[in-house]
């Protein structure tokens, strides 16, 4: 398995599960829980460790060092309260897919996340797969048309998207083919089936689930942690807490049209070069190509707000 090759050392492993002030270490075929050091506690105002980092670990059974990641998905911190600092939150080190999950219904989607949840992973240049998942929800209503021209509108920037249904099975071996090899990283709001997913691509995995409030549509915050599974099918999959918001962190404005992968090829190429941040500027190509239908507008409009933001 990709992400647990290095841990053989025998004080090196791999953060699989992370809970508040523990980590659990995989190491060849055992698992340990460790602590943070103080060292680390105090280097930095956010978590040091993420799971998906490859640690060492001291005699006193703390992490000692955090080898250098290969990369990092990260989301700003929500402020605790006003006046606080955001600061970075990383959800997962050394990643291969983000994985953002959306039911098609219960909760009702909400895609304005989607475009932050792949940006985010475009500019930690970690490819994206969506699913959208509950499709037995909408199957043979209104629903089902519109989120297949949404999941149109996402094959043409060039990503693949999946439609499941845990209940039924529908699209699960697709979805495996697609996880196979590397860390993947469900990431999306809480009841929408992520960890229905896991439990149906691995039935052994017995995750808690838990129903949608009936009126709401909202999820119950049911997963509280992150944690790392492996399937039979091959799959590592990090399973995470649903998610309220997703902030853009570290991302320049300079660049976020980089991050559209259907926007990049005219990236330099507006009037004011580089300059231009595809607003209102005269020339830009960009917004030509809206215009033109070759860029959505609804991933244009996206990208300005998400500007208005970085
Ligand atoms: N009809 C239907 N219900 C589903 C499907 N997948 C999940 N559910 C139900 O949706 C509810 C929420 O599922 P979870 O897997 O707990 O959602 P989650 O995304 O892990 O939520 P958090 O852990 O809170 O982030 C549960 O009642 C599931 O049974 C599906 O494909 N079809
Ligand atoms: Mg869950
Ligand atoms: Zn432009």
């Amino acid at each position: 398995m990709n992400v647990l090759i290095n841990s053989n050392d025998s004080n090196r492993g791999v953060v699989i599960k992370k809970t508040t002030n523990s980590y659990d270490i995989q190491s060849g075929k055992s698992v340990l829980t460790c602590t943070l050091s103080t060292k680390l506690k105090y280097q930095s105002d956010s978590d040091p460790v993420a799971v998906g980092d490859v640690i060492c670990w001291n005699d006193a059974g703390q992490i000692s060092e955090v080898l250098p990641r290969r990369n990092q998905l990260s989301r700003r911190s929500a402020v605790p309260m006003p006046g606080a600092h955001a600061h970075e939150q990383v959800i997962a080190a050394n990643v291969d897919r983000v994985v953002p999950v959306f039911a098609a219904a219960s909760p009702k989607p909400a895609w304005h996340l989607l475009d932050r949840y792949l940006v985010s992973a475009e500019s930690a240049d970690i490819p994206g797969l969506v699913v959208i998942t509950k499709m037995d929800l909408v199957e043979g209503r209104p629903e089902a048309g519109e989120i297949r021209s949404v999941a149109a509108e996402y094959q043409a920037c060039g990503y693949e998207v999946i439609l499941t249904s845990a209940e039924t099975g529908a699209g699960l071996d697709d979805l495996c083919a697609a996880l196979s090899g590397g860390l993947s990283v469900f990431v999306g709001k809480s009841g929408v089936g992520k960890s229905s997913l896991l439990n149906a691509i691995e039935p052994g995995l017995g995750l808690r689930v838990q129903a949608t409030n009936q009126i709401t549509g909202k999820g119950r915050h049911t997963t509280t942690h992150m944690e790392i599974f492996q399937t039979e099918s091959g799959a590592v999959i990090v399973d995470t807490p649903g998610i309220r918001e997703f902030g853009l962190w570290g991302i320049d404005q300079a660049d976020l049209a980089l991050f559209f992968p259907e926007m990049r090829p005219w990236v330099g190429k507006c009037k004011f070069g580089l300059g231009c941040r595809h607003d209102q500027e005269p020339g830009c190509e960009i917004r030509l190509a809206v215009g033109r239908g070759e860029i959505s507008p609804y991933r244009y409009q996206s990208y300005l707000k998400l500007k208005d933001e970085t």
